[in-house]
């Protein structure tokens, strides 16, 4: 079934909405259709089974998973479908996140995950980057991404006061 959502956003837990929603923000914004799940590579893997084999077919386009501590949701992902998966490493408690990075970041040859920052600006950037994809192949999508950044530098001040 076409839920009419191009990108899937998902989580490894409720938890890491607070940081993901940054993402889905931005996807609002650029009038992108998403839809939000959580789908834990640890605690529902046959879930993430079925996410990740059926999303191409329900027109997921791009995915953008996040995930905390041992972040293996992206990389599970990522080796059941070859849509393009952007990680997100949620900041975790114990070790502020470094432990997400590294499980998302050093995936092996032949299984890609585009990697972001730690947190909200890596939510932040998945969200622009599956616009950024997604604008290859929509022209009116490409303008409102083109404004939304012209928007962001204008909004630079010159001096901090
Ligand atoms: C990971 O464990 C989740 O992605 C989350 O970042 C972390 C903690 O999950 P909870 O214990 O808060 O559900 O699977």
């Amino acid at each position: 079934m076409d839920s009419g959502a191009l990108v899937g956003i998902i989580m490894g837990s409720t938890s890491d909405w607070d940081t993901m929603r940054h993402a889905a923000e931005i996807l609002s914004t650029l009038q992108v259709a998403y839809e939000t799940k959580v789908v834990s590579a640890h605690r529902t893997p046959d879930r993430l089974y079925r996410y990740a084999t059926g999303a191409r077919d329900r027109g997921i386009r791009v995915i953008v998973a996040g995930a905390g501590g041992a972040a293996h949701l992206p990389g599970m992902a990522a080796a059941m479908t070859e849509l393009p998966v952007l990680g997100v490493p949620v900041e975790s408690k114990a070790l502020s996140g470094m432990d997400s990075l590294l499980s998302i970041v050093q995936m092996p040859g032949g299984v890609p995950v585009g990697t972001l920052a730690i947190g909200k600006a890596g939510a932040i950037n998945a969200g622009l980057l599956a616009a950024s994809i997604l604008a290859l192949g929509d022209e009116a999508l490409a303008g409102r991404l083109a404004a939304w950044r012209k928007a962001q530098t204008d909004g630079v001040a010159n001096a901090p006061e």
